[in-house]
């Protein structure tokens, strides 16, 4: 582990290095099913594609939890209670914590972590200049997998964890039970988890916010080829890769994948990766929930729903959940 000091930030840096990230994606590759971990898709180009896919029309997730927390903010507040110590997991760019923000007070410190340094960085800077007396301790890690917070001297406050957008739909449903257990570890006995979650809905209004008319998701979904490109040093030829994307219905997920074009050759690291033409590349599951399904999968993690907040037509929800310390299997 390695801290590093920015300007007045101190970031705490737990990145996984190269080879890691070499390593898994020589590993999906070689899978008969190949795959890629959507978690690589936020280099500093990819969270630039996200924050435009965010402002697309077609992607309705952004709007409609900013909207679920705009409308309820005092009663989600209300909820998490005084002295709260805020611990965000894919932060990004903070923008939705700033309705909390705005409203929690007194905060005992702000903990944002996300893979991406440099919007972190960015994130924490323009967090500082805005709330003044704000403690912010950003933490750049891989949170999919295992790793250390700083240790914060905080005694009397409860710690909640802010895990908007639905990334929790990134993860498989074995993986996705493992991260909610961690989470109810790090938020102790009194914690809770406020959490958006994105529900089932019309496959036609999916399918279009996964395949806008600007090609933006495209381009996001071609950028973790040429990330690899550029930090791997290896040969895609992303023009012969294109972008498709659907909604699973049997397994309540939309799936992103790149489709190779032609037959092809793939060099990394000294492996050749044949592709016969049609074959893809799985780069992402979005599963999309219902409200029973998504409760038994916290209570499965030791986690009980205390309040669920939802937009009219039910598309999204923003769910407040505590820690219960009983897991149900
Ligand atoms: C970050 N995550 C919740 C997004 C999603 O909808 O699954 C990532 C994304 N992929 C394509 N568009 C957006």
């Amino acid at each position: 582990m390695s801290r590093k000091e920015d300007k007045q930030i101190h970031l705490h840096d737990v990145t996984p290095g190269q080879e890691r990230f070499c390593a898994e994606v020589l590993n999906g590759l070689r899978k008969p099913q190949k795959e890629l971990p959507s978690k690589y898709f936020y280099d500093e180009r990819g969270s630039y594609l996200f924050e435009r896919i965010c402002a697309l029309d077609e992607y309705y997730i952004p709007r409609t939890e900013v909207a679920i927390m705009e409308t309820y903010i005092e009663e989600m507040v209300e909820l998490l209670g005084p002295d709260v110590l805020l611990i965000e997991y894919g932060s990004g760019n903070s923008t939705k914590t700033r309705i909390l923000l705005d409203h929690l007070c007194p905060l005992a410190a702000y903990v944002p972590i996300d893979i991406s340094r440099e919007q972190l960085l960015r994130a924490t800077g323009a967090l500082l200049s805005d709330y003044s007396g704000l403690e912010v301790f950003p933490v750049c890690a891989d949170y999919t997998s295992g790793f250390e917070l700083p240790v914060l001297n905080r005694p009397n406050c409860r710690q909640v964890v802010y895990f908007p957008g639905s990334t929790i739909g990134n993860f498989d449903p074995v993986p996705a039970k493992h991260f909610l257990e961690h989470v109810a570890s790090v938020c102790g006995p009194d914690g809770g988890l406020l959490i958006g979650v994105d529900l089932k809905k019309d496959p036609d209004v999916l399918h279009r916010a996964y395949n806008d008319r600007q090609g933006v998701t495209a381009a996001f979904n071609l950028n973790l080829l040429e990330r690899i490109n550029r930090e791997l040093n290896c040969d895609f030829q992303v023009e012969w890769f294109q972008h498709y994307a659907f909604y699973n219905p049997w397994e309540g997920r939309v799936e992103m994948h790149l489709v190779s074009l032609r037959d092809q050759t793939v060099w990394l690291d000294n492996v050749a990766i044949p592709f016969a033409k049609g074959e893809s590349i799985w780069t992402e599951s979005s599963y999309k929930f219902n409200l029973d399904e998504f409760q038994q999968m916290a209570a499965a993690a030791g986690f009980k729903v205390e309040h669920v907040w939802t937009d009219e037509r039910q598309w999204f929800s923003v769910q407040y959940l505590v820690n219960t310390g009983e897991t149900t299997s």
